[in-house]
């Protein structure tokens, strides 16, 4: 997937503001925050959106909320953090490939828009 955005941050050809990585995962910060604290996290495998999850990939999502809830941790998030996954055209999903976004130190409001 070469011409997928963040499959070229994973690769260090686009520069991003990197705050975990391990051998399946990486986080960084969001180019365009939305929250105080708004990081994302995603899977090195290219994986298109929430709707590509199979038997083979389904651990590795378990696998991204527990970085998720390590990170949360490490940043301070103990009142709290909303996560998001923006699936396809009707959820609002401008990248594709699958990611986590983790906002955190504003109170959330719910229905979201
Ligand atoms: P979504 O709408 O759920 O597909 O969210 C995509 C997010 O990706 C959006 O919050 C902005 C962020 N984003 C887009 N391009 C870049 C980039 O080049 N660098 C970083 N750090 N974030 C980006």
């Amino acid at each position: 997937m070469t011409d997928c955005l963040f499959c070229n941050i994973i690769k260090g050809k686009i520069p991003s503001n990197l705050i975990y990585e391990d051998e399946r995962v990486i986080a960084f910060e969001d180019i365009n925050p939305q929250a105080p604290v708004h990081f994302l996290v995603i899977p090195k495998e290219h994986i298109e959106s929430a709707a590509y999850i199979d038997e083979n990939n389904k651990n590795l999502m378990g696998h991204i909320l527990f970085v998720v809830s390590k990170i949360a941790k490490s940043r301070g998030l103990e009142e709290g953090y909303r996560i998001v996954n923006n699936c396809g055209i009707n959820g609002g999903q401008t990248v594709e490939h699958i990611h986590f976004h983790v906002l955190g130190e504003r109170k959330m409001l719910w229905p979201p828009g």
